[in-house]
């Protein structure tokens, strides 16, 4: 287990039960220890972690400066994402619709000196190594969004009349010869220089008008066009035309060079533009279209020498053409940005980096680390935009080598510590390396990641990127942390509606467990649906997975049913016994909880039938059902007079004969059509043929869009579903 307890969600709480996170944390910590035990989870405390332990963050800081040291870490002045009412920068992944990730609070631009990681140096090697993953594939996808790698070309304009030239990027070099105008993100530091002075007012009047709106906003497709004129013009490089240039919101200075050459013909946004800014344009791809923007492939036409070419070979020529005249070159942009790194906040790893009076920059060594957090009264933002830190007047000036200099005082933001912790796992109390290579070697990479999808774009990010790197450093061996990701769903509260204080709709574990029990807690968890989907909680579930848990406890401990537990196999079991190892085997491998246990009921129901039930086969059945309810299994199995734990028994393995020989093959009527055939045991439980005859992909078809209005089933012989 580890405790991912420095950042934000815990400085937050921490403040708003205004106590210092410090004391906080721990408190915390110990009583999710204390649940954890309570359910009866096997985890194991030799490997504990928690990422605000100065042992922990020592080696997280060390990462740091490993980065430092070979300038993927690196500090500067740049226009960050701000949030005054958490009182700290955030990562662009940390912004959604303009609004912080955390608590949904209001989000700024504002220039302040920042450390940053150059995660985009990872970009391709994030992107190669994508498609080998056992990931949901939704989650590959979001992460290749996020990284937009995009091949295209840069192509360079001259403005007429001056010398200034810049450069616009572009996936469609091919249609070079239809750039109607080129248009420049407002931001962008030539408009000031080129614009001719009788459009200033109408220039900054339309600066004004966007400053506050947020890029996703001014890049959604069907948001209205707006710009203006600047009173320049360019040159197009491919055949010397000359183009207005405009300034329009829809150009982002963040994205490629922060310019494009604009194509009305066959881009929807220029199109827009051009026809609300009566901008005349030509097609140079023929197409029937001419009431919109015609983006499809085709053939080149009015367009000198890549007439007749296709456009994909079009691109080649005419970017071939623009590197000969030195006018243009191949380019490839990503969407990603480096990763804002420095939080002016409290409750964080320092970062160990002293500014140095002589100007220089001292970045600690390795046993100078952990640089601890200071023990501080203060700990609340100081609302300054610095962090808490700049009031740890000991802690933050020191002497490097004679030179004074002070610390930096902004911490590192959450995501850092669980950046690598599966690695300290391997070796959490090595003071010497972050973890023995030979354990390293051994282990890694995880075989099994499961957890949330909302971290797709965020830790699973990070956590890769830094791994990459330790892997070029030559610390871990395999290229990537985590071979196969599964993302569970969330218990949403009784009303569909996410768990949350505010919403008073949050189930306490601890209430349950004294009510019902561990066990009846786990079973009903595991029993809702499959572990991906998110469902709504249910008293009246809890209740049956309670009754389950008592009709499994009475074969063995009331003295009518217990009588019948017998030493003698008279086979009658056999099947549903074989049937019931092999599926819950499998179930488990998959994942797939819910349905090993509706095996499980299965399973029971035929036991109840019985008036002597072999103890070889009731045996396994508890060693099964233990890894869902240990407590109640255990009991059972110290029944059996067993003094060692049912943890440590054999898995049960099941005869694949047994399941043969008793086996039948039956037919499946839709309305008493024919529509397929099932096998099954012989005395195989009524509901699990049902569920069979219901599986078969005719039978889909036939009952699709209608009602089952019943299943008539004659034991053995046959099913008949009857719909309407
Ligand atoms: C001319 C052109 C003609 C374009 C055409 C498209 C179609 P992706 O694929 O996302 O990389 N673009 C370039 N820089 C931009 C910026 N800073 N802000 C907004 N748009 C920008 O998109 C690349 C395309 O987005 C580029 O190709 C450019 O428009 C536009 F028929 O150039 B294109």
């Amino acid at each position: 287990m580890g405790w991912d307890a420095f950042g934000l969600p815990a400085e937050q709480y921490a403040i708003k039960m205004n106590q210092n996170p410090l004391i906080f944390t721990d408190k915390n910590i110990e009583n999710f220890k204390r649940q954890i035990n309570m359910l009866g989870f096997s985890y194991d405390w030799s490997k504990e972690t928690k990422t605000c332990d100065p042992k922990y963050y020592k080696w997280t800081q060390y990462i740091f400066t490993l980065l430092y040291n070979d300038g993927l870490a690196y500090d500067e002045l740049r226009d960050v994402n701000f949030c005054p009412e958490l009182g700290t920068v955030l990562a662009n992944e940390e912004v959604i619709d303009g609004k912080s990730e955390r608590g949904g609070f209001p989000v700024i631009k504002k220039p302040m000196k920042q450390w940053v990681l150059k995660i985009t140096e990872y970009a391709d090697k994030l992107l190669e190594d994508l498609d080998a993953l056992d990931w949901p594939k939704s989650t590959i996808e979001m992460q290749k969004n996020w990284i937009g790698r995009s091949v295209g070309a840069e192509i360079i304009f001259s403005v007429c009349g001056s010398n200034e030239t810049f450069k616009v990027f572009t996936t469609r070099a091919d249609t070079l010869f239809g750039c109607a105008y080129v248009c420049l993100a407002p931001e962008h530091p030539l408009v000031d220089k080129i614009l001719d002075p009788k459009y200033k007012d109408s220039i900054d009047a339309y600066k004004d008008s966007i400053k506050n709106k947020s890029d996703l906003e001014r890049s959604s497709l069907n948001k209205d066009k707006t710009g203006v004129f600047i009173g320049a013009y360019a040159i197009n490089p491919i055949n010397n035309k000359k183009v207005p240039i405009y300034i329009a919101d829809y150009v982002l200075l963040s994205y490629g060079s922060g310019a494009v050459m604009a194509v009305p013909a066959h881009d929807d946004r220029d199109y827009e533009f051009a026809k609300k800014n009566n901008i005349e344009f030509d097609k140079v791809i023929e197409s029937d279209i001419s009431t919109c923007a015609f983006t499809g492939d085709g053939v080149h036409i009015n367009s000198d020498f890549i007439n007749g070419l296709h456009n994909e070979d079009a691109k080649k020529a005419v970017i071939e053409k623009l590197i000969s005249i030195n006018k243009g070159n191949y380019k490839v942009n990503y969407k990603l940005r480096d990763w804002l790194f420095s939080r002016q906040r409290y409750w964080g790893e320092p970062i160990p980096i002293v500014f140095l009076e002589n100007g220089n920059t001292y970045c600690l060594s390795k046993d100078e680390l952990p640089l601890e957090l200071p023990k501080l009264d203060e700990y609340k933002p100081s609302g300054t935009g610095e962090s808490p830190l700049v009031h740890a007047k000991d802690w933050l000036n020191v002497t490097i080598n004679g030179v004074p200099g002070r610390r930096e005082t902004n911490t590192m933001p959450q995501w850092a510590g669980s950046c690598w912790y599966y690695i300290r796992y391997l070796d959490p109390n090595n003071d010497n390396e972050i973890a023995d290579k030979k354990l390293i070697d051994h282990w890694l990479p995880v075989d099994l990641y499961i957890g949330g999808a909302e971290h797709a774009v965020l830790h699973l990010l990070y956590a890769r990127f830094w791994h990459k790197f330790l892997y070029d450093k030559g610390i871990v061996s395999c290229k990537e942390p985590f071979k196969k990701l599964f993302h569970q769903g969330i218990i949403l509260g009784e009303n569909g509606e996410k768990m949350s204080k505010s919403r008073g709709n949050v189930i306490n574990p601890d209430d349950i467990v004294n009510d019902y029990g561990a066990d009846t807690l786990r079973l009903y968890e595991m029993f809702m649906g499959p572990l991906e989907a998110s469902l709504p909680w249910s008293n009246s579930g809890l209740d049956g997975a309670h009754r389950f848990i008592d009709r499994v406890y009475r074969i063995f401990f009331d003295k009518e049913m217990s009588k019948k537990i017998s030493s003698n196999n008279n086979h009658k079991l056999d099947y549903i016994y074989n049937f019931t190892v092999k599926k819950v085997t499998s179930d488990f491998e998959n994942l797939q909880f819910n349905t090993a246990i509706s095996q499980m009921m299965i399973f029971i129901n035929e036991v109840y039938k019985q008036d002597e039930i072999y103890v070889e086969y009731l045996k396994d059945f508890v060693k099964m059902f233990s890894c869902i309810c240990p407590f109640v299994g255990e009991e059972i199995w110290n029944s059996f007079g067993n003094t060692d734990l049912i943890t440590y028994e054999k898995w049960p393995t099941y005869n694949e004969e047994a399941l043969k020989l008793q086996t039948k093959t039956i037919a499946v009527q839709v309305l008493g059509k024919l529509r397929g055939t099932i096998e099954i045991g012989i005395n195989e439980d009524e509901a699990s043929v049902k569920e069979k005859a219901l599986q078969i992909e005719s039978v889909k078809k036939q009952i699709e869009g209608k009602n089952i209005v019943k299943i008539i089933y004659i034991p053995n012989k046959i099913v008949n579903i009857v719909v309407k």
